[in-house]
């Protein structure tokens, strides 16, 4: 009796587990909610993250668009410049404009929004891929929905950590460098915050650009799970992932995307210039960026900014 008590315990808590790693949807912030952690976003958060200003000097964190940048997979870039126009009036005005053809929330540095991302055809929410996803953009999680993010910022130099210029492509950054990272620096991460990680791998940008995309350090699930009970609101990484890639478990994909984005509503940042913040040890700064207002588009390109 006292057997089948004890198999029967087992059996709940196996099935409880189970249910609570596939209760995802409704979000926390309600079943309408779009904007997922930029909810974490409050008047609180850019206070903390202006008393962190304290030298007046600015980071740009983004990479410059340019032909020929690292790309994953098919995706492309091009900007052209047309014919230059004018005469216009007596003083002989002319002007330039350009035309750019890219997947553009999803090329160089990039911010991934909450329709970017699915687990099967659902996405954050619950929101089904053939409901909300038309040709000419996402009726619901488009990238417009997102807001300002003014908050505190923390840096993980994980290559500091390891005592390395760069980590190895394919390294997991687990729960235990990240916090090992954080103890060597003296920061926590609190509610509401972003974290940025420095791996080294930006060195690589357009100097070995083959080598840059064809694998990458970067957070495993292990890690990114211990920022999701932070609270954080975004993880950005001088990667073009963020995440390991390839993953250690080989019949994985871009687990942490799953994890961050349906799951837990959480951002990412890709391709972030993190060297200049690494540099000067800047481990906690106060960080701005507001995506593209561009209807119906899975991420925005943009320059994010640290600032001491
Ligand atoms: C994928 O979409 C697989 O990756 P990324 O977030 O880099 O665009």
């Amino acid at each position: 009796m006292r057997r089948i008590f004890v198999m029967l315990l087992v059996v709940m808590v196996i099935a409880c587990a189970s249910v609570a790693q596939n209760n995802w949807y409704p979000s926390r912030w309600g079943a309408n909610d779009q904007r997922g952690a930029a909810n974490r976003m409050t008047p609180a958060k850019v206070l903390e993250a202006k008393n962190l200003i304290t030298r007046g000097q600015t980071y740009q964190l983004g990479r410059v668009y340019e032909t020929g940048m690292p790309i994953f997979g098919t995706r492309h870039y091009s900007l052209r410049i047309p014919k230059m126009f004018g005469p216009n009036g007596a003083n002989q005005m002319y002007y330039h404009d350009e035309i750019i053809s890219a997947e553009l929330g999803q090329v160089g540095t990039q911010f991934d929004g909450l329709g970017h991302v699915g687990i099967g055809d659902l996405f954050y929410n619950g929101n089904r891929e053939r409901d909300f996803a038309k040709a000419e953009g996402l009726t619901k999680l488009g990238i417009e929905n997102v807001g300002a993010l003014v908050t505190r910022g923390v840096l993980i130099d994980v290559a500091a950590l390891k005592g390395r210029p760069m980590l190895d492509g394919g390294y997991e950054i687990t729960r235990g460098d990240v916090e090992g990272a954080l103890k060597r620096q003296n920061v926590t991460i609190r509610s509401g915050d972003i974290v940025v990680f420095h791996t080294g791998w930006g060195s690589l940008w357009m100097k070995d650009n083959p080598r840059f995309t064809q694998n990458a350090p970067g957070i495993g699930v292990g890690a990114a799970q211990y920022l999701v009970e932070r609270e954080i609101v975004m993880a950005g990484s001088d990667t073009w992932a963020v995440e390991v890639v390839p993953n250690p478990d080989a019949t994985l994909a871009f687990p942490v995307h799953q994890l961050f984005i349906p799951r837990n509503g959480i951002y990412i940042f890709e391709n972030l210039a993190t060297e200049e913040l690494a540099r000067d040890s800047v481990y906690e700064f106060a960080f701005m960026f507001a995506p593209l207002r561009l209807k119906g588009a899975t991420g925005s390109p943009g320059n994010p900014l640290a600032i001491r």
